[in-house]
């Protein structure tokens, strides 16, 4: 059912071979631009126009009322809230611990420099309702927003046409269990372009959704577009992509437990990349036999299959486990599940990768639920230069420079020198006006 790459005659620039999901953004960034302007130019009828059209639906007071907001919670099915309640309450404790502390530094006697980390203000979370529900993305996404302590946090997602024209109603639940009041029943590119420039949200205009310092959270290819185009309007954590599953095994690994794990993430999206990385033909024929077995069996068999047969998923068959090592880094997956003898040493090993679950009993849906990481990850390779959300990504760090007039005067020359060299002497001029007499 799988691809087939093997390596194992050499490795040559394992980047270029592996498979990847080709999206073109830049083409969807054209196609929504006129809808992004109409929301900026006109703000509460485009949405509702684009909501009508994409969605099928959407109330006339965008805005979800808070009574539904509570409503959906009340009618939460209790092992559905006790679950939510876990994932939000093991996330608070391992984001908890991210908080940086503001930090002096004395860079000399007199000279001080302070980093003091700064919640972002106002947040819009976008929540997906696409193929699948994800009350568990607004656990991720707000858990860390109120560690950072962001005052004002706002959630977007899709409305429902089954639900009224209301998002689904475990979303609302979640984001009554986390304390979230301001809910508003938009979502793809509309939804982004809302957030960045504000608007009205009901027909007379009286209430408005203010515009947002910070857009973040996972999207179709529509939304990831729009927060493209708007990156500098407005603050974006990411553009993310069709999820990715990648598994360095050897023949220590369950073929059944590897198929499920392959199987788990492909059926989030026809276009999820699910990749194995091993060294052990024996392996890959057992994993082939399980996939053959558990994905007639699945729920979303057609969607599995289309994901598991496409160009972005495969078995990459390596010499060793070194070169499955150098393998996954070059890819740097969204997910790498580490399912070998020693999994924790060739886990500390690995350079490349969103997040890294470790050995045989920490899956992917572990920490797409209830590990208490978090599951808003670098897709597409961005693992080699970011990192997938956290505290981090809802503060910024504001230097307080405070120098004394003496240390001043001890590194003025310095200052007027490299304001000299390059040609901006205006600068040197602003410190040597506080020394009349001279600097030394
Ligand atoms: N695996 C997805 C997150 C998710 N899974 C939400 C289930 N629900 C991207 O990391
Ligand atoms: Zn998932």
């Amino acid at each position: 059912m799988l691809n087939r790459i093997d390596l194992r005659d050499g490795l040559g620039d394992p980047r270029r071979l592996l498979p990847r999901a080709q999206l073109d953004v830049s083409v969807a960034v054209e196609r929504i631009r006129p809808l992004v302007e109409a929301v900026r130019d006109h703000g509460y009828p485009a949405i509702r126009e684009a909501s009508e059209r994409f969605d099928g639906v959407s109330p006339e007071v965008l805005r979800v009322p808070a009574e539904a907001i509570t409503e959906a919670e009340g009618v939460l099915d209790p092992a559905v809230r006790a679950a939510l309640l876990e994932s939000i309450s093991r996330a608070r404790r391992v984001h908890a611990d991210q908080r940086r502390t503001d930090h002096i530094t004395k860079v000399v006697p007199g000279g001080t420099v302070t980093e003091r980390w700064l919640p972002v203000d106002r947040v819009g979370l976008y929540v997906p309702g696409g193929l699948a529900m994800y009350p568990s993305t607004v656990v991720m996404n707000v858990v860390p927003a109120q560690a950072a302590g962001v005052r004002s946090l706002v959630v977007v997602s899709p409305p429902q046409q089954d639900n009224g024209g209301l998002p689904d109603p475990r979303v609302l639940a979640a984001c009554a269990l986390l304390g979230v009041d301001e809910v508003y029943a938009v979502g793809g590119a509309q939804a982004v372009a809302m957030l960045a420039y504000g608007a009205a949200v009901d027909p007379a205009g009286e209430l408005r959704c203010n515009p947002v310092d910070l857009v973040t959270g996972p999207g179709n290819i529509w939304v990831t577009a729009a927060k493209r185009l708007l990156r500098g309007v407005v603050g974006i954590d990411a553009e993310a992509g069709p999820t990715e599953i990648a598994i360095l095994a050897d023949d220590t690994a369950d073929p059944a437990h590897v198929a499920a794990d392959l199987i788990s993430q492909a059926e989030h999206d026809p276009l999820a990349a699910s990749v194995l990385v091993t060294p052990s033909l024996a392996l890959v024929e057992a994993v082939e036999r399980e996939l053959a077995r558990q994905v007639p069996a699945t729920k979303h068999t057609e969607r599995v299959t289309t994901a598991l047969t496409g160009e972005q998923s495969g078995v990459v068959l390596v010499d060793d486990l070194e070169a499955g090592l150098r393998v996954v880094d070059a890819y740097a997956a969204e997910h790498l599940e580490i399912q070998t003898a020693d999994a924790r040493e060739w886990a500390l090993r690995v350079r490349n990768a969103g997040a890294i679950f470790v050995g045989a009993w920490s899956p992917v849906s572990l920490g797409d639920y209830c590990a208490g990481s978090n599951h808003v990850l670098p897709t597409g390779g961005c693992a080699r230069h970011s990192s997938g959300l956290s505290v981090q990504s809802f503060l910024r760090g504001v230097h307080l420079i405070e120098y004394t007039e003496a240390a001043l005067r001890d590194v003025a020359p310095h200052v007027v020198t490299l304001a000299n060299v390059e040609d901006l002497p205006a600068h040197g001029q602003a410190v040597q006006a506080r020394f009349p007499g001279g600097a030394a």
